[in-house]
């Protein structure tokens, strides 16, 4: 087989890089490790910046997401009962939108299939091959037979745990990590939200999150010790914690319900440099993870695909390189400043085990300033909503 561009992992980051592409007559094959019902059944991010939303709608899949997106102009942080609004219209001039990435990749999946895109699902053993060379091929296993695929170029976009990044040489490759010592315990609710925007609590009994899905699901979360187990977590444990973290008026009005998911994620902040080597181009989790905090994950999953596909464009019909060659310089540079939010989202609303009295009166005195300073609010919003591509 061969193709223009193969792409490995059918997430968000695989699908919207290949819907695009299709979009400008640039063939892909999508390599999936899982089925696609596994991958559907993923419950993850939930608020999309502007540039994923035009993305989306550039690919084609924009019609749903404008029909059963909440658009939000801001969002609170609240510390124990006092709280920040954050008005993104007023300090950013844009919203964010909120809709889930189960439901992005249900659109992009069935984007797919209408455009006749090849996915092999369940594919083993994927082993990139020639990626200093102009003849780069990937082989692997399906339904029981050993394959190959010539292509153009391969883009890596098979998270955190893929193949991709391991396959550029140790040598070449740059890693910065950041462990945080706490997770988010997260639960899934056919409740209607507490609030019309998100809520991010911190309080002296660690963070929590108020967040949805529509009108009738909620997505909350509270930070939890790394030891814990969702299946330790009653409903009812869950709904209690969340009450004694976010302010009074929410935990008045708070409508319970059973968990219809619930799980546990663990905190990291991780890049991988560079994000392109020979014929490979890293984009998504596969290159870098933020804590969920600053709701950049997908969305700096987005901005990598546009840099790709746009150097991809520009190489297929120009004949200009221009953007491949600068894909990693570019990717990087708005990736570490959303790093950067993440971390400073992360490290104002959490409690740390190891904090001292000085580190706590830091976080304080950093949430006060917030409170106080316009300049502040402007910044968060500016960083929330999404810099720009
Ligand atoms: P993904 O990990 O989504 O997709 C990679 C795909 O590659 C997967 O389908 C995988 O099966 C496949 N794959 C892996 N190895 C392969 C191989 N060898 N061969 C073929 N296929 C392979 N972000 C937020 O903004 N907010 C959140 O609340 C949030 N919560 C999260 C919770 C969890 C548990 C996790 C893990 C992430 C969360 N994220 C969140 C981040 C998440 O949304 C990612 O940023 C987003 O999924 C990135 O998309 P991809 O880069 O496509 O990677
Ligand atoms: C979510 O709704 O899952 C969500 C929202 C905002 C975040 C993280 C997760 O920062």
């Amino acid at each position: 087989m061969r193709t223009q561009v193969l792409i490995i992992g059918g997430g968000p980051s695989g699908l919207l890089l290949s819907q695009l592409l299709a979009k400008d007559g640039i063939e892909s094959i999508i390599l999936e490790r899982q089925t696609r019902d596994h991958v559907l059944g993923r419950i993850r991010a939930g608020v999309l910046e502007q540039g994923m939303v035009e993305l989306m709608h550039e690919a084609g899949v924009g019609d749903r997401l404008d029909r059963e997106g909440f658009t939000h102009d801001g969002t609170i942080l609240s510390f124990d009962n006092d709280q920040v609004h954050i008005d993104f219209a007023r300090h950013a001039g844009k919203p964010v939108t909120i809709y889930g990435q189960t439901e992005v990749t249900r659109d992009l999946y069935q984007a797919r299939d209408a455009s006749g895109g090849t996915t092999l699902f369940k594919v083993e053993g994927v082993e990139l091959h020639g990626l200093d060379s102009d003849a780069p091929y990937v082989t692997f296993r399906h339904d029981g037979a050993d394959m190959r695929i010539d292509c153009d170029y391969i883009a890596g976009c098979d998270g955190f745990h893929g193949v991709s990044r391991k396959s550029i040489p140790d040598t070449v490759r740059r890693e910065y990590e950041k462990v945080y010592p706490f997770g988010w315990l997260g639960i899934l609710s056919e409740t209607p939200p507490v609030n019309d925007e998100l809520i991010y609590a911190s309080s002296t009994r660690g963070f929590a999150l108020c967040s949805m899905r529509n009108a009738k699901l909620s997505r909350y979360y509270i930070q939890c010790d790394l030891s814990d187990k969702p299946e330790s977590w009653s409903d009812t444990a869950f709904w209690d914690e969340l009450r004694r973290r976010i302010p009074e008026h929410a935990a008045d009005t708070l409508v319970t319900g059973p968990a219809i998911e619930k799980s546990i994620a663990p905190l990291r902040s991780f890049v991988s440099e560079p994000m392109r080597w020979g014929r490979l181009f890293l984009c998504g989790d596969a290159a870098h993870i933020v804590p969920p905090t600053g709701a950049k994950g997908l969305n700096s999953a987005a901005s990598d695909v546009f840099y790709l596909h746009r150097g991809l464009i520009q190489h297929y019909n120009e004949g200009d390189s221009v953007g491949l060659d600068t894909y990693s310089e570019k990717a990087l540079a708005r990736v570490w400043k959303v790093e950067r939010f993440s971390w400073w989202m992360t490290s104002l609303l959490h409690r740390f085990p190891e904090h001292s009295g000085f580190d706590l009166r830091m976080q304080q005195a950093e949430i006060s300033y917030l409170r106080e300073s316009e300049a502040a609010q402007a910044a968060l919003a500016q960083n929330y909503v999404g810099l720009p591509y």
